[in-house]
């Protein structure tokens, strides 16, 4: 059983970074760096799929093997793979420091194989008012992805 986890992220253009997930409890620390963001918030999801073949897209939607709508991490109506968003800095840089309750390195809600993706807009959390917020949050294209794998 998997106990750590990590994941690259990259897209067609400048954003790139590392993830690392670490299962403690359970619960699941995810830290690591984005950079070649613009600055501010951007969604950041698990997504169904560990799927690339034609780039993140294919990853699917949101991890949501509880058929739940779109939320922010700390809400109950949420999907599994709703980590919420990720804050660049004036450089770009956004510095992961999440701990999660219900994404898992194992079982039924493992995340091991499925995809982590970084957008170019704010996720509203669910918050927006229209249909699409219930769904992705608003948070726009996918500027870069990675597979999930077992770390070291
Ligand atoms: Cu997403
Ligand atoms: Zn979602």
């Amino acid at each position: 059983m998997a106990t750590k986890a990590v994941c690259v992220l990259k897209g067609d253009g400048p954003v790139q970074g590392t993830i690392r997930f670490e299962a403690k409890g359970d619960k699941v620390v995810v830290t690591g760096s984005i950079t070649g963001l613009t600055e501010g918030y951007h969604g950041f999801h698990v997504h169904q799929f560990g799927d690339n073949t034609q780039g993140c897209t294919t990853a699917g939607p949101h991890f949501n093997p509880l058929s739940k709508k779109h939320g922010g991490p700390k809400d109950e109506e949420r999907h599994v793979g709703d980590l919420g968003n990720v804050k660049a800095d004036e450089n770009g840089v956004a510095i992961v420091d999440i701990v999660d309750p219900l994404i898992s390195l194992s079982g039924e809600y493992s995340i091991i194989g499925r995809t982590m993706v970084v957008h170019e807009k704010p996720d509203d959390l669910g918050r927006g008012g229209n249909e699409e917020s219930t769904k992705t949050g608003n948070a726009g294209s996918r500027l870069a992805c990675g597979v999930i794998g077992i770390a070291q």
